[in-house]
């Protein structure tokens, strides 16, 4: 077979985000050479280039996946690829390709996911590209691909039938070799290196501590089923909606309390003890416990501090560091303080964990966005901070039988005191608008007289936007949020978002740290509605978007 140079045209906007190129399902599938071109940049701009490497290929499995990887294929084998690792079906988890990747040392991966947003011929797709150690790529690689979108003027493919990615084994596409790999298997039996499944096994089937594990019909389906039912033993009870649908069975399948409301309401009705949900591609997690919500910014503290106790990966190698991206709670900082580790703060998006990990600086870390990650690979990884939190709840329970979540929960708080968090979603907003309410905060707080200046009861420290210059690489990125800091360490913050598919979304978050033992039961919304009424009047928001109220509240 041999290649074909096919001339294109550039598309506009074919700009990565947060957390790659996310569309319309339709922009990839109908425009012809839309894909080709964005893979064509993507191959150009991976460090040291492609020829002769092998990549990782795979995603969650959405609508267009399969015939989205016939197109790599092609593109690939154009570019001198010299072999793929597909997932069958096209199916693997997002943490599953950074595993594959690590373990297989290829020159990266390409995923085909667009998160936790819908799936469908109407809904989202997206691209993204990750690097040879694993993670996401950097803004220095995803600028570089966008630049290369802007002129691109061909692209090189082989010509050839479609492969079958259905039946594991090894084929050939040319010259280039395939190998279409079990989805779960690998990624699974390394689960079972970090963590103890025998004594969560045994912790489980003791029956008094019961659990139910929500795929949302995403991609974590097989490896849900393969982990409760067939390591832990448990009955087909302990899992729902693990059958994956190129759709999510229309659903959105973000796990949070608004899209994953099946297993919050299972475990209040069922009388469960322990609910997890993950998202489309299976980085990101839920945790709830019966009358138990535990937010993702404490999620990550309680695992950082419980992990050299419970977690046979950190008893062994220790915990080097721990870090959060910025707009989550504070609450892991005080973690880090009193196990005495270095501490960072990043923008938002994995991609920024991933050199301080390299480094060896990093091994916990998270997001309020239901990310929960720690160096064995570099993608947050769902699955992960489940069992993570199972062998918390085992390691508890043998201290202290009948320990529920909740009790973990209280027990932290009175440790650490609670960090009170809230994030609202304002989603699809007409771009403009959005804009203009980012611009004249930004206004706002260049005004040397707003530091000082009361919103309510809080009295501003200081008003800036975020920006980080990354440790390890000195790389500077800009423009990470608008944030304001009281000086009783509250916090609020407005960002927009860098995953959507359509308009803008703005992001809301406001924090508030709580040392009072009488409030550590309290809903964060009630501790926290002062701050979000000023969050509210200062920034306009429904002037500026129209909108009296949030889509998503957290
Ligand atoms: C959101 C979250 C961010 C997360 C990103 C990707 O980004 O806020 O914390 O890393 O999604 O998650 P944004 O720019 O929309 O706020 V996922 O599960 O899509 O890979
Ligand atoms: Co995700």
């Amino acid at each position: 077979m041999s290649v074909t140079t096919v001339p294109t045209k550039p598309f506009d906007g074919q700009k990565p985000g947060t957390s790659g190129l996310r569309k319309r399902t339709a922009v990839f599938e109908k425009s012809p050479h839309y894909t080709e071109n964005f893979i064509q940049a993507t191959l150009d701009s991976f460090p040291g280039g492609v020829q002769g490497a092998a990549l990782v290929v795979g995603g969650d499995g959405r609508y267009f996946s399969v015939p989205a990887i016939q197109r790599i294929i092609r593109v690939c084998a154009g570019n001198g690829v010299a072999r793929l690792i597909v997932g069958q079906h096209g199916i693997l988890s997002t943490p599953a390709v950074s595993h594959l990747i690590r373990l297989h040392k290829t020159k990266g991966g390409i995923l085909l996911t667009a998160s936790h947003n819908p799936g469908g011929p109407d809904a989202d797709f997206g691209i993204k590209a990750n690097l040879s150690s694993g993670q996401p790529a950097g803004e220095n690689v995803t600028n570089a691909i966008y630049e290369k979108t802007k002129t691109i003027s061909e692209y090189r493919i082989v010509e050839g039938e479609d492969v079958d990615v259905s039946k594991i084994g090894e084929t050939k596409f040319g010259a280039m070799e395939i190998a279409v790999v079990d989805s779960v298997a690998d990624y699974l039996a390394y689960l079972g290196e970090i963590f103890s499944f025998p004594l969560i096994k045994e912790f489980l089937q003791q029956g008094d501590f019961t659990v139910r594990f929500d795929a949302l019909h995403g991609v974590t389906g097989p490896y849900g089923r393969a982990l409760f039912v067939d390591t832990f033993g448990l009955p087909e009870s302990s899992i729902q909606n693990c059958v994956p649908s190129p759709t999510f069975n229309g659903g959105h399948p973000d796990p949070n309390l608004t899209y994953a409301k099946s297993v919050v309401d299972a475990v209040e009705k069922e009388g469960l003890s322990f609910g997890a949900a993950s998202d489309g591609d299976g980085d990101r997690n839920m945790i709830i416990g019966k009358g138990a919500f535990v937010n993702p910014s404490d999620s990550v503290a309680i695992i950082a501090d419980w992990a050299e106790k419970a977690i046979p990966y950190f008893q062994k190698g220790g915990v080097k560091g721990l870090a959060r991206s910025m707009p989550t709670s504070g609450a892991l900082d005080r973690v880090a303080k009193a196990h005495n580790l270095p501490f960072f703060e990043v923008p938002t998006g994995w991609k920024f964990f991933g050199n301080l990990m390299d480094a060896g600086k990093l091994s916990i870390c998270g997001e309020e966005s239901f990310g929960t990650g720690s160096d064995h690979i570099r993608e947050k990884d769902g699955l992960w901070a489940v069992v993570a939190w199972l062998s918390i709840m085992a390691m508890a329970n043998k201290e202290k039988p009948g320990t529920s979540v909740q009790d973990v929960l209280q027990a932290h708080y009175q440790k650490y005191g609670r960090n009170f968090f809230s994030r609202y979603d304002y989603e699809e907003v007409e771009s403009a608008g959005a804009q203009a309410l980012m611009d004249a905060l930004a206004q706002k707080f260049a005004d040397p007289s707003f530091a000082g200046t009361k919103l309510g009861s809080f009295e501003v420290a200081k008003g800036d936007e975020f920006s980080y210059t990354d440790p390890v690489d000195g790389s500077v990125s800009l423009h990470q949020g608008h944030m304001i800091t009281f000086t009783d360490g509250s916090r609020i913050i407005f960002r927009l978002s860098g995953t959507g598919s359509a308009g803008a979304t703005i992001r809301l978050y406001v924090e508030k740290y709580s040392q009072d033992p009488s409030e550590y039961a309290a809903d964060a919304q009630v501790g926290l509605k002062p701050l979000i009424d000023e969050a509210l009047k200062l920034s306009e928001l429904e002037k500026y978007t129209g909108r009296s109220k949030p889509t998503v509240i957290t």
